[in-house]
């Protein structure tokens, strides 16, 4: 069954086979940010959490740094039951901020999107990648790209995450999950069945208690198991649908592509100066091919921005941004330049030098003036 785990990576790709499918997942992640912002948290048990101001202490944990979870406290916990588990430890409750995270995730995602062929964002700090373009279909290759996005986003953003490249998008998620923190696995087709083999099925996406507790009781433990079972086998019990998905993905044969999805929020692209720099047209220079992604993007997604913001960030890696909100939503070219180069001058002056430059549209809205033009002259 395991055609394309049997053939050489050349063979397979030959026969358009095998993929380099990669995902990526932030460590610990609101954690880490708390951490990141606070190194004086470092050494503490840190608990995010989600606060229902009902008494003082109801609520749950949203997530812990790594510290806490040896000591048993686990995301979804009640406060009150992680507080006891921690009674007499010094450890630091902090209450979620979703939009600082947001922010780290946009700027994360980016750089991971700068760096693969498609991308798929499948939660705030996660996300499917393909890089079989890019790598020529080769592991190796590959393996040097994941470790260089992975040190693109802590140098960057000071995160760390965990990445999985393997041949498919199943088999990717549980790489991923391998080695945490800061872990790279990579999974080549040759070595899919030894490393599926042996987890656990609930360990497959998709895959709740439910169905594992169902699977046990056709002897079914492992993902080894279920590759074994054949789909009439499975078809009692879950129906055809649900027979096949668990039948191929335990099998390492799901073939689903990696899709950009939905809508994003927002696009940007932050460059390094070639040196430290106050001179607005200096930097502008080396700002336009950022701002033609940018612009190339808006069109492509066929977006109307309404917020265009230049990000500035100094030797000390501080960041500042300048922003400015336009009347009507536009997709206008110019418009960006002008505002690139109004909001870069006001920046520099209040700064000084500055080490990178981004540029930011967001505030995406259908403009209906402009969409009824855009299909006139189409
Ligand atoms: P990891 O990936 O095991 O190192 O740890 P996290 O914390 O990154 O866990 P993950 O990837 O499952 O979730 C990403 C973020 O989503 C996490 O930092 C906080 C939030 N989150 C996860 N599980 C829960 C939950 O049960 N309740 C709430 N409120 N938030 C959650
Ligand atoms: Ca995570
Ligand atoms: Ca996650």
């Amino acid at each position: 069954m395991q055609c394309n785990t049997l053939k050489s990576n050349g063979e397979a790709l030959a026969e358009g086979l095998t993929r380099l499918v990669g995902h990526l997942d932030l460590d610990y992640f609101y954690a880490q940010v708390e951490e990141l912002e606070n190194p004086s948290l470092r050494n503490l048990p840190v608990l995010v959490c989600v606060y229902s101001g009902r008494t003082e202490d109801s609520g749950v944990v949203s997530t812990a740094n790594y510290r806490a979870r040896e000591l048993g406290v686990r995301s979804g916990i009640p406060i009150a039951s992680a507080k006891k588990r921690l009674a007499g430890i010094e450890a630091a409750f902090i209450r979620m901020d979703r939009e600082k995270y947001e922010g780290y995730s946009e700027r994360v995602m980016e750089i991971l999107r700068e760096n693969v062929d498609v991308m798929e964002q499948t939660g705030i700090d996660e996300a499917f990648f393909d890089i079989t373009k890019r790598s020529g279909g080769s592991f190796e290759a590959g393996t040097e790209m994941a470790s260089i996005i992975k040190s693109q986003i802590l140098q960057r953003e000071r995160l760390t995450c965990s990445v999985g490249i393997a041949p498919t998008k199943i088999s990717a998620k549980l790489a991923s999950d391998f080695k945490k923190p800061d872990g790279l696995t990579v999974v080549r087709p040759s070595e899919l069945t030894d490393f599926m083999e042996p987890m656990l099925v609930e360990k497959l996406y998709g895959i709740g208690d439910k169905t594992a507790k169902a699977l046990q009781g056709i002897g079914v433990v492992t993902i080894g198991d279920l590759a074994r079972k054949d789909i009439p086998q499975l078809d009692d019990l879950f129906g055809q649908k649900m027979a096949v998905y668990l039948h191929t993905s335990a099998s390492g044969e799901d073939d689903e592509p990696v899709q950009e999805r939905g809508q994003a929020t927002q696009i940007s692209r932050i460059i390094t100066l070639k040196r430290n720099s106050r001179d607005p047209d200096e930097i502008l220079t080396q700002l336009a091919p950022a701002l033609d992604y940018v612009q190339r993007r808006v069109v492509e997604e066929d977006l109307f921005f309404r917020s265009i913001s230049v990000i500035g960030i100094l030797s000390d890696l501080s960041i500042k941004t300048r922003t400015k909100t336009l009347e009507a939503p536009t997709s206008d070219s110019s418009t960006l330049n002008r505002a690139a180069s109004e909001l870069l001058g006001a920046l520099v002056s209040e700064l000084g030098d500055l080490r990178r430059v981004g540029i930011k549209v967001a505030d995406f809205e259908e403009s209906k003036e402009q969409s009824s033009l855009s299909e006139f002259l189409r």
